[in-house]
């Protein structure tokens, strides 16, 4: 950044949604993309008026009903109203409540496992603040592990081919795309609002062009969804609609074309992959009885059989890359498309050869296809945690409605731990959980529950502890991704709202009180890692001071070498992948060990047992929203220029909404027996016949939070889905998928109120 600029107010800052650089005039934030942008994220401008809206937590607040009668579970959370407090007051009330926690029941009565996306700061990021604080100051918590992003492939992929990194994070890039691949078969598309995010920021969105750039050099694309809009037009690509959650039938039936017709790549299944012959009797009706053939599969996943054959035959021979969206897994029995899709990929012998073979989750971040920088990033020591129990991170719900009940997860069983004290910074739990009116039943349980956050969500809301967190704009820090070379001096570039505080204030102010404020202070030169990694490449490493001055330094990138499984396809001997065969594992005797027939040994089409029936008529597609990161922003003006009415907007098919006498701009329902939600219905012929689209990310705002099962009149699809693992291996989220029933509504429309301050 010149000095014009600087002079001018501009100051550099970054978003998990992209770099920019921004100034505060006129109670607005102006906004520049980063000039090396090629395709800036219209995301950034719900920045504009978001610093001083009314949905900003002002001063820290006490739940009445904690203040007045102490801690322990209490069925008022997210009913009662609030009581504002000094922060001196509030910061002792809750420090004498950890202590009191832990010398009654010690750190493992502590969650902290505080699942979220916080900021793209990577010094001021919320979990790993609160995590740090709860190791350096109580001795630990009980944490949660894997992500809702990809709670199933990234139990899955370690076991078949490499962890989730090594695939998704160094494997195909969008250079080796544009410049190589033949055919992309994509799997739940690779839509552009997906890939225009990236935890810790992304300053050049090159999706877009290279997909422009295989098109023109002749590559073919295949989208396999239930949205034609998954690709963007730049792909042209060919739609295939799919019954939502039938991939893995659809890829099985392109196997089977390849078996019978020999089309696969039998040298590759020999030399690369263990258990093929296995997989092969299934594939054929070993066992069941049933060939996996295109007849078969057209009766499930609705693609015509006819083709079914020619798209594997159109596969089979060239340069194609098979690409499976995280979407896919966020559904029941979701290990099996991920795992599928790499027998399918395996099977076309192209797997390590640049442009071709597999690309898991390629699209779904900006953090898929690129090269990774090659070194650390400047991020905050955690400390140690002393407690050893965790859970997969979708099992909040449960863990605590059945303290000491067992769980399976990946080939063993646990315990849940019972929790008296729950700590959330940087996540809404009622954006990213299923199941919500569970949840609410779940809030009720523990004796205390703490949010950091600077808005009022509805995690807020729950809380009996808030305490007002800074935005990103308010403070400074460094942004940085390990899947982009810029990393960005983040400079403030307004003034902190009201009385909010940075989370690292406020834990250091904690850490103070309970007698271990150095503990939790030292060490916090972020930036020396990466200056000294830089040294020893001998690169340019400039002191922290230069770069903060500068706004920006680009650190050095690996080669496009393919990773791991690049290295694997050149010499498997030399290179074996990190599974116990060191192959590709097309079946697996560690999972098939474990005994779960919901994860048997190799990939298999299973039944789900969550599908429309007579009352619920159609799927739910609760996938990411285009205007908006998850939850975060939701007021702000890009996010609610996309609402109608004030609510958030549900596609479905033209043909749906007649049978339903729905028109456009219709208020609908959508209910099933776990809730309801209002949601404004747009018709579009872009969504399958049966399927109606529902983007996360409309806050809750519940009618009446005094019933049990409230009608949520904005459209927060959570609502609806279910609160159930992918598998017993995995215990992933299936938050994308569901059955609902729509109706038109005809009721005086209820006033939006999620973002008013609560009483
Ligand atoms: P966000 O809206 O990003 O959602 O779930 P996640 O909880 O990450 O929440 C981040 C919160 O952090 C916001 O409330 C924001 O205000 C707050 N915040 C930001 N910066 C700070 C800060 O500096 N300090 C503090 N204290 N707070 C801060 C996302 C999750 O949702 C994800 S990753 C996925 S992939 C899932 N996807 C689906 C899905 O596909 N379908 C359904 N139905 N449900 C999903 N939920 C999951």
């Amino acid at each position: 950044m010149n000095d014009v600029s600087r002079a001018a107010g501009w100051r550099p800052h970054s978003a998990h949604w992209g770099s920019f650089a921004a100034r505060w005039q006129d109670e607005r934030v102006e906004l520049r993309p980063h000039p090396d942008d090629p395709d800036p994220n219209a995301v950034l401008e719900n920045f504009a008026t978001a610093p001083r809206h009314k949905a900003r937590i002002a001063q820290p607040m006490v739940r009445r009903g904690w203040l007045e009668h102490g801690p322990g579970p209490d069925e008022r959370r997210g009913r009662d109203d609030f009581i504002p407090v000094p922060w001196n007051r509030a910061l002792d009330l809750l420090a004498t409540e950890l202590a009191r926690v832990r010398d009654l029941h010690g750190p493992g009565a502590v969650f902290g496992g505080s699942y979220g996306w916080a900021s793209a700061g990577r010094f001021h990021h919320a979990p790993g603040q609160l995590h740090r604080f709860l190791n350096m100051v109580l001795g630990g918590f009980v944490r949660s592990v894997n992500s809702y992003s990809a709670g199933a492939s990234s139990v899955i992929l370690p076991h078949v081919i490499a962890s989730l990194d090594a695939v998704g994070r160094r494997g195909v890039t969008w250079e080796q795309i544009a410049a190589h691949s033949d055919m992309v078969v994509a799997f739940g598309g690779m839509a552009l609002k997906n890939s225009a995010i990236a935890a810790g920021g992304v300053s050049r969105h090159v999706e877009r062009d290279a997909m422009r750039a295989a098109r023109e050099r002749g590559a073919r694309f295949v989208l396999v969804s239930p949205l034609r809009d998954d690709l963007p037009a730049e792909a042209a690509a060919d739609w295939l609609p799919v019954v939502p959650n039938t991939d893995t039938a659809l890829m099985l039936a392109l196997a089977h074309t390849l078996a019978t017709e020999g089309l696969h790549d039998r040298a590759f299944l020999a030399r690369f992959c263990a258990g093929y012959e296995t997989f092969e009797s299934y594939l054929l009706g070993g066992g069941d009885g049933q060939p996996k053939d295109a007849a078969w599969a057209a009766t499930i996943c609705g693609v015509p059989a006819d083709a079914i054959v020619a798209l594997a035959r159109a596969m089979a021979g060239r340069r194609t890359l098979v690409t499976v969206a995280h979407a896919l897994q966020r559904a029941e029995h979701g290990e099996q498309p991920v795992w599928m899709a790499l027998v399918l990929a395996a099977m076309l012998g192209q797997i390590g050869l640049p442009g071709g073979g597999y690309g898991y989750a390629l699209g779904t971040m900006g953090h898929y296809g690129r090269r990774e920088v090659a070194v650390p990033l400047p991020t905050l020591p955690q400390g140690r945690n002393g407690v050893g129990v965790f859970i997969p991170v979708a099992r909040i719900t449960d863990m605590l409605l059945r303290p000491g009940g067992s769980f399976e997860y990946n080939g063993k069983r646990f315990t849940y731990p019972d929790i008296r004290l729950v700590y959330w910074a940087g996540g809404n739990l009622f954006h990213h959980h299923q199941d919500l009116n569970r949840l609410r039943g779940a809030i009720a349980r523990p004796d205390t529950w703490v949010v950091h956050d600077s808005v009022w969500t509805a995690a807020a809301r729950h809380a009996d502890i808030v305490l007002p967190a800074t935005m990103t704009l308010e403070r400074n820090d460094i942004g940085a991704s390990s899947a982009d070379a810029l990393m960005v001096a983040m400079h403030q570039v307004l003034p902190p709202f009201a009385e909010a505080r940075d989370d690292y204030a406020i834990f250091a102010a904690l850490a103070r009180r309970l007698g271990k404020a150095e503990d939790f202070t030292e060490g916090r030169d972020a930036y020396a890692r990466t200056q000294a990694a830089l040294v020893e490449r001998g690169g340019a490493a400039p002191d922290f001071d230069v770069f903060w001055r500068r706004g920006e330094l680009l650190l050095p990138m690996h080669e496009d070498d393919g990773g791991i499984v690049g290295a694997f396809r050149r010499d498997p001997g030399e290179n074996p992948l990190p599974t116990p065969s060191g192959r590709i594992e097309i079946a697996s005797a560690t999972i098939a060990g474990f005994g779960y027939s919901d994860c048997p040994g190799h990939p298999a089409w299973l039944t789900p047992a969550d599908v429309p029936d007579a009352r619920h008529r159609l799927w739910l597609v609760a996938n990411q929203p285009a205007r908006r990161l998850h939850s975060q922003l939701d007021f702000g003006e890009h996010s609610q220029a996309g609402k109608r009415r004030g609510r958030e907007v549900a596609r479905l098919h033209p043909a749906d909404a007649a049978a339903r006498g729905i028109a456009d701009g219709d208020i609908i329902r959508l209910f099933n027996d776990r809730g309801a939600c209002l949601a404004a219905a747009m018709l579009s012929e872009d969504v399958c016949r049966g399927v109606v689209h529902l983007p996360t990310g409309a806050w809750y705002d519940p009618a009446d939070p005094e019933d049990a099962v409230p009608l949520c009149v904005h459209g927060n699809p959570n609502v609806l889905t279910r609160d159930v693992g992918t598998s017993r291996l995995a215990q992933g989220c299936t938050g994308q998928l569901t059955a609902v029933e729509a109706v038109r509504f005809a009721g005086n429309l209820p006033p939006i109120r999620a973002y008013d301050p609560p009483e």
